[in-house]
C-alpha cells in the first residue's frame, strides 16, 4: 500500500457542557482529522484529538499540527506497508508525540480493514457485538450540580461513572455521590494532580468501595503508585503514566497498578494500544478504552479497541449527545440502555458529514 495523498483539517465543536478535570477547563474543542488516500483510491480517516493545551500531555494541537504536516504527512507518503503496524514502525522515527502519530495509525487501520472488506473491530482481534459504556464528568461548581449530572447519566443507563478529582474537590463530593446513589458503580480520576505523600485522602476513598482510583500521582511516579497500590484495597488505575509498552512493562514489573487504561490516542494510536491490551492480558490485566473526548471518527477507533477480550471493564465511550449537539459523522455514536453497538461494516464503520466538517473546519492542507 502507498499512500498518494494526505489531507489534514482542524475542526471546531463546542462541548454541551464544560468540562473541568484537574488540569484544565474546556468548552469548545479543536481535533485534527487526517484522511489519507491510497493509489487503489481506498480512503481512511483518522483523529488526533489532542486537547489544545499542554495540560494532559506534553503535546497541543499547533505541536500536532506541526508535526503532522512537517514530519508524519511526509513519511506516510514515502513508506510502502502491507499493514498497519509496518507504517506504525515509520511513523516511530518520530519520537513522542503520540496524539499526532494516532491520528496516521487510526487512519492507516481504517484504509486498511476497508480494504480487506472486514469491520476495524474484527481486524484488531474484536468480537464484542457492543460494548459497556461509561460516563466521565468533570469537575462541577458545586456538589448538586454533579449530584444532577450523575443522576440523568444514570439515568441515561451509563454502567459505570467516573468523577475527577483533584485537591479540595475529592472526599467531599465523591462521598456526597456515593451515599446518593450506593449502586452505582464508582471511580475517580485525579489526572495526576496529587504530590506522592497525599496518601491520607486515598486512605479515605479508599473506604468508598470505588473500582478503581485513576492515576493519582504525575505520570512517571511509578513507585509512588506501587507504594500507594501496596496500602490500598483498591486498584490503582494508570493513564498517564503509560504511553508505550515499555511503560505497561514497568508499571507490571513495579506493581505500580491493578488496571490499565488502554488511550488510542495516549498510546500513539490503535497499533500500539492492541499490544498493550495483549501485554495486559497475558499479565491478567483488565483494562478499559479511555477518551479524549473525541469527535465520531476517534470515538469509532476507540468502540472498535473495546471489542477486544481484554476490555473487560466499561470504556469512557460514551453516546456523541454527551459531548456534541451535533457530531461530525453522518451517524453519532449512540449509547442504549448503557452499551455502544459495535459496527460490523467493513473499515472504521463510520463516515464523515463533509459539509458538516465542511462548515467545522479552520484550516487545512
Ligand atoms: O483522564 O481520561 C482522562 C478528558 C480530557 C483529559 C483527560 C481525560 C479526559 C476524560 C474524558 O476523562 C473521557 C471521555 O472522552 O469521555
Ligand atoms: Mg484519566
Amino acid at each position: 500500500i502507498r499512500i498518494r495523498h494526505v489531507e489534514l483539517r482542524r475542526v471546531r465543536l463546542p462541548l454541551v457542557h464544560r468540562f473541568q478535570t484537574s488540569s484544565h477547563a474546556k468548552r469548545e474543542l479543536e481535533h485534527i482529522l487526517v484522511k489519507i488516500i491510497d493509489g487503489s483510491g481506498a480512503v481512511g480517516w483518522g483523529e488526533i484529538a489532542s486537547p489544545s493545551g499542554p495540560f494532559y500531555s506534553a503535546e497541543t494541537v499547533e505541536s500536532c499540527w506541526a508535526v503532522a504536516r512537517d514530519h508524519l504527512k511526509p513519511l506516510v507518503l514515502g513508506a510502502a506497508w502491507e499493514h498497519p503496524a509496518e507504517l506504525a514502525a515509520v511513523l516511530a522515527k518520530v519520537r513522542g508525540n503520540h496524539f499526532a502519530r494516532a491520528g496516521f495509525d487510526m487512519a492507516a487501520w481504517a484504509l486498511w480493514s476497508a480494504r480487506r472488506g472486514v469491520a476495524l473491530a474484527a481486524a484488531l482481534g474484536g468480537s464484542r457485538e457492543r460494548v459497556e459504556a461509561g460516563v466521565s464528568l468533570g469537575i462541577e461548581p458545586s456538589v448538586d450540580e454533579l449530584l444532577a449530572q450523575v443522576e440523568s447519566r444514570v439515568a441515561e443507563g451509563y454502567r459505570r461513572v467516573k468523577l475527577k478529582i483533584a485537591p479540595g474537590w475529592d472526599v467531599g463530593p465523591v462521598r456526597a455521590v456515593r451515599s446518593a446513589f450506593p449502586g452505582v458503580p464508582l471511580h475517580v480520576d485525579a489526572n495526576g494532580a496529587y504530590p506522592p505523600d497525599a496518601a491520607d485522602v486515598f486512605r479515605e476513598l479508599d473506604t468508598l468501595g470505588l473500582r478503581m482510583i485513576e492515576q493519582p500521582f504525575a505520570p512517571r511516579a511509578f513507585v509512588a503508585h506501587a507504594a500507594l497500590q501496596e496500602i490500598l484495597d483498591t486498584p490503582v488505575c494508570l493513564d498517564e503514566s503509560i504511553e508505550d509498552v515499555e511503560d505497561l512493562v514497568t508499571a507490571l514489573r513495579l506493581k505500580a497498578g491493578r488496571i490499565l487504561n488502554v488511550k488510542v490516542s495516549r498510546m500513539g494510536g490503535l497499533t500500539a494500544a492492541v499490544r498493550a491490551h495483549d501485554l495486559a492480558w497475558d499479565a491478567g490485566m483488565p483494562v478499559w478504552c479511555g477518551g479524549m473526548h473525541e469527535f465520531g471518527i476517534g470515538r469509532a477507533a476507540n468502540v472498535a479497541l473495546s471489542s477486544l477480550p481484554g476490555f473487560t471493564l466499561p470504556s469512557d465511550v460514551s453516546g456523541s449527545d454527551k459531548y456534541y449537539a451535533r457530531d461530525i459523522t453522518t451517524a453519532p455514536v449512540v449509547c442504549e440502555s448503557g452499551f455502544v453497538t459495535v459496527p460490523s461494516v467493513p473499515g472504521l464503520g463510520r463516515e464523515p458529514d463533509l459539509d458538516f466538517l465542511t462548515e467545522r473546519t479552520i484550516a487545512q492542507v
